[in-house]
């Protein structure tokens, strides 16, 4: 795609009704972990672990968004972004994952949504964003099949209390890479290894997927509900059969698994025998209980894979070989930028029959970012977003159903093990002083999203920051 394709991008070109955004997460953002009755999550747990996250940093104020969600909400509403995608931290909510409830928990989420709802800023709450109860885990966490009866405690109180007001309902944020990084590599929180950890620990979070969504459903059925898949574009290293067979395989366990299980296709046992192994944990009553009509699927995109034969790795038999090994553009997580690939996996979940709706939930960079005179200049990532936008224009344009796009993220916040230094906000956060500063990326995202109503303004300004932003 030619950059002259994105320097036009113009919000009227997506049509009125596509919603734009920003995501964030409860853990990466709030702090506060036992402010007001709040008990630790495996997060809290994990990043006080010796050599588990970058510097030995951890998310204790992260953003003091627990205390500091006014301004930051009034600040986004300034940026003229009137969708923001948050998550709900269970032990707010329940301090044991289970049993006694904190209403001082609920009392914050009430005051956060009620803020949104004031200001005219549209909550999209994602119930779980990777920070179990610690007491649960303690009880086997994921891998123990009592979750699923623990997780509808929490999602049914959540919707009892917030339903009236919150629409917009998201079950699971990207469960393979909480099983994968934190039930298989034990990378992530809890860390837990092997797939003895990872076998239970999918099964039960798939039936969570959909049991969480029949749950909303029950208590309202004209709720919006969803769930969000990280997805990566993946292709064949070399135009090899044995590489195209590993890239299929890849795919299979990144972009199609967790949807497929939702949409009722049952495991890929073809694709991936050693997901045979669920068999010891399975219910005959199963088959029914994974399936669930979403209203829309969440995708979560940043990069694209390639991917070729590797008969020593466990399981998988493939390997990916880094962007950086291949002399392409990445961000500062090493990911290519490859926006055709968002244009590539978009069409491929508008072909599944039972997909009613796309939204990129998740879609951004973390760059290096320097705060001169006030200023962050932060060129890389907004030509990033207007890339990424243009191929979902593309999509939408070729009658793909994708109906709306949320920036990752609002604000720099903590990146699971990666820390602070990894900066994937729209706004910059001063750690040391919690100051906010609007980014490039941020000014010109708030141009591109000025209503229609005033366009004039939004042309001037977005048109100076493109001429600059193209110049060779
Ligand atoms: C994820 C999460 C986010 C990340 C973001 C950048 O996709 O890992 O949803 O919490 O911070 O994706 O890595």
């Amino acid at each position: 795609m030619k950059q002259a394709h994105f320097s036009a991008l113009k919000r009227s070109d997506f049509g009125n009704d596509f919603i734009w955004g920003t995501s964030t997460a409860a853990f990466q953002i709030e702090g506060s972990p036992y402010s007001d009755g709040k008990k630790a999550s495996i997060w809290d747990e994990f990043s006080h672990k010796k050599g588990k996250i970058y510097e030995g940093q951890n998310a204790d104020v992260a953003c003091d968004f627990y205390h500091r969600f006014r301004e930051d909400l009034q600040l986004m509403k300034s940026m003229n972004i009137s969708n923001f995608r948050f998550s709900i931290s269970w032990s707010r909510i329940l301090p044991d994952g289970t049993g006694a409830v904190n209403s001082a928990g609920l009392d914050f989420y009430d005051r956060l949504i009620d803020e949104c709802l004031k200001i005219g800023i549209t909550p999209w709450v994602t119930l779980y964003h990777w920070d179990l109860p610690q007491a649960l885990e303690r009880k086997g966490g994921w891998t123990n099949r009592d979750i699923i009866n623990w997780f509808s405690e929490y999602v049914k109180i959540c919707v009892t209390r917030f339903g009236d007001r919150v629409n917009n309902w998201m079950v699971l944020n990207e469960p393979l890479v909480f099983l994968g990084a934190g039930h298989f590599l034990g990378i992530h929180a809890p860390g837990r290894r092997g797939v003895k950890n990872f076998i239970p620990a999918m099964h039960h979070a798939s039936l969570c997927q959909a049991i969480g969504g029949s749950i909303l459903r029950d208590h309202n059925p004209n709720l919006n509900i969803g769930t969000t898949f990280s997805c990566s574009y993946i292709e064949a290293y070399r135009d090899r059969e044995k590489d195209h067979k590993a890239a299929k395989r890849v795919d299979c366990l990144v972009n199609r698994l967790f949807l497929e299980l939702s949409l009722g296709y049952g495991y890929p046992f073809e694709e991936l025998p050693f997901l045979k192994r669920v068999d010891k944990f399975y219910k005959p009553e199963d088959d029914q209980l994974l399936a669930f009509e979403f209203d829309f699927i969440g995708i979560q995109n940043y990069t694209r894979e390639l991917v070729k034969n590797a008969w020593w790795i466990p399981y998988l038999q493939a390997t990916n070989i880094k962007a950086e090994k291949r002399n392409l553009p990445t961000t500062e997580m090493g990911w290519e930028i490859y926006p055709e690939g968002l244009f590539q996996l978009l069409k491929k979940y508008d072909a599944y029959p039972g997909v009613k709706n796309i939204l990129v939930t998740e879609n951004g960079a973390a760059f290096p970012d320097h705060l001169i005179n006030g200023q962050v200049k932060d060129e890389k990532r907004q030509q990033y977003l207007q890339q990424y936008m243009g191929a979902v224009l593309k999509a939408r344009n070729q009658g793909i159903n994708v109906n709306g796009y949320f920036v990752w993220s609002f604000t720099d916040n903590f990146e699971w093990a990666e820390g602070y230094h990894p900066r994937f906000g729209l706004v910059y956060i001063d750690y040391k002083t919690q100051q906010r500063i609007i980014k490039n990326s941020g000014l010109w995202y708030r141009d591109f999203l000025q209503t229609p109503e005033t366009p004039k303004k939004a042309m001037q300004r977005s048109s100076v920051q493109h001429s600059n932003f193209f110049k060779p």
